[in-house]
């Protein structure tokens, strides 16, 4: 299946076609969230960040190393799912990725030629745990522990992702996600990394947007580990928060250095008008609180799971009788932040569909509108209780998949959005990072590596790296420590 389709569906984008976003301006009030009016003027130009803001990149293990069989490193259910027919658009795989496990040394150069303040990698589980219990592979922690030295040489803060969903495949060969006991492997393997990387200064994120791990893998079946069932998907929506709130507490017991949050992609949903409210609590339910109630208020929604459109329908009961005494002390075990993954906004009429009120890029799931960042920020503000926020993912895909550093539409698009961050800490929000997505060009999962997400573009034949129009555009913004407004 269609992996930009199928995400898509994450939404149920309707096929009622693009408005402008003037149109989208003139949603009633009534929204799961507020929508801000077009009549903001920016105080300034360009607009200052915090003199403390940090500015970082991001990858992940899969989509980036490459080198998936050498060095101990066992199967992960992505590397089963590439090996499927018909899985990935172009029939790739996870090698060579952008071959980053041989090339680290010089991406971190480059990285530091941008200046970033941060670098947000994820670590491969199935380099660390060949079997995802049990023993460890030394030379799967030594190359992330060169990694993070080479990042903290170059002073570079290391934001260490503990699972982008590359799970070893013994795991799921015993029930993945959707088994309870995945929660607790996830706590040993953390723990692992802590004792190793504990004594570096970084901030760790558990989980990588449970949600498309929940909906993408376990629901429409088009992500590893290519499971279409609703209970399955509920259950592993529970057993992902689990697993981060026991990895939190191991960080603690661990005395490690630094800071640990969960990394939620969200999605602001806006009514199309004002009789698909109902409609558009019920998809904010599922698209959104059933991730942020359980990790910062200790609680699940009422109105996320079950039959009505737009929820995820999956069996309630089933689901609440999986959440056991103590389980969402677990889950809202205090963080020091939360992370966000921002790419875009969401319009729903009847029935929970999915309506286009914006433009959409490459991704068919992304319609494009920054001032959703703004919302999402006040949302977050006003509706959960105070906490650091870190935008760990932003970005979007290249226009065609053909090798370009032509990306004005990147710069845009960055541009936009750090705007909106701008205008959002203006206006009270504890923003305090923003990593863009992606350093590389990568292999963008059932997409294989006909999307490129890079703001260094990678010839995937060479291992080439080209920086950019939106490398150079950034380095301006992060030496300027400031957006402006052209
Ligand atoms: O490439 C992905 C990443 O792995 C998770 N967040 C969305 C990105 C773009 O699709």
């Amino acid at each position: 299946m269609n992996d930009d389709l199928t995400r898509r569906r994450l939404l149920q984008i309707g096929a009622l076609g693009a408005v402008t976003a003037g149109l989208a301006a003139c949603a009633p009030a009534g929204s799961p969230t507020p929508m801000t009016t077009e009549t903001w003027m920016p105080p300034a130009d360009p607009m200052p960040f915090p003199a403390n803001y940090t500015w970082g990149t991001a990858t992940s293990a899969f989509q980036v190393e490459g080198s998936t069989t050498v060095d101990g490193r066992g199967v992960s259910i992505w590397d089963t799912f590439c090996a499927e027919p018909r899985r990935i658009r172009d029939g790739s795989t996870g090698d060579p990725g952008a071959d980053h496990y041989n090339r680290w040394e010089s991406d971190l150069d480059l990285m530091a030629e941008l200046g970033l303040g941060a670098y947000r990698f994820s670590v491969a589980w199935p380099r660390i745990q060949p079997l995802g219990s049990g023993a460890v592979n030394q030379k799967g922690v030594d190359f992330y522990r060169t990694l993070v030295d080479g990042l903290v040489e170059r002073g570079i803060k290391p934001g260490i992702t503990l699972y982008h969903w590359d799970l070893p495949q013994p795991l799921q060969d015993a029930g993945g996600w959707p088994a309870r006991d995945t929660a607790y492997r996830f706590a040993d393997y953390a723990r692992i990394m802590f004792d190793a990387l504990g004594d570096v200064d970084a901030d760790w994120f558990t989980i990588n947007e449970p949600k498309t791990t929940s909906y993408v893998g376990h629901l429409y079946g088009a992500h590893a580990p290519g499971i279409a069932d609703a209970d399955a998907a509920a259950a592993s929506v529970h057993h992902q928060l689990l697993g981060h709130g026991l990895a939190v507490r191991q960080f603690r017991d661990s005395g490690a250095q630094g800071r640990i949050g969960i990394a939620l992609n969200l999605t602001p949903v806006y009514p199309a008008s004002e009789e698909f409210s109902d409609s558009a609590r019920l998809v904010d339910g599922a698209e959104n609180r059933l991730f942020l109630d359980p990790v910062l208020l200790g609680s699940y929604p009422d109105d996320a799971i079950g039959r009505l459109g737009g929820m995820l329908h999956a069996d309630k009961a089933a689901f609440d009788a999986l959440v056991l005494d103590g389980d969402l002390a677990i889950t809202s075990e205090p963080c020091e932040f939360l992370a966000i993954q921002y790419y875009g906004s969401g319009g729903v009429g009847f029935d929970g569909a999915s309506v286009e009120l914006w433009p959409t890029s490459n991704a068919t799931w992304q319609q494009v509108h920054a001032e959703g960042l703004y919302d999402l920020l006040m949302r977050l503000k006003a509706d959960y209780p105070a906490i650091p926020i870190v935008i760990t993912e932003n970005g979007i895909p290249d226009e065609s998949p053909a090798l370009t550093t032509d990306d004005g539409y990147r710069v845009a698009y960055l541009r936009d959005h750090f705007v909106q961050a701008a205008r959002a800490i203006g206006d009270g929000s504890l923003l305090e990072a923003h990593y863009v997505w992606s350093m590389l060009d990568n292999f963008e999962w059932a997409e294989g590596y006909q999307q490129r997400w890079g703001i260094v573009a990678v010839d995937f034949e060479t291992q080439k790296r080209s920086p950019k129009r939106s490398f150079e555009y950034y380095k301006g913004v992060i030496s300027a420590n400031a957006v402006s407004l052209s």
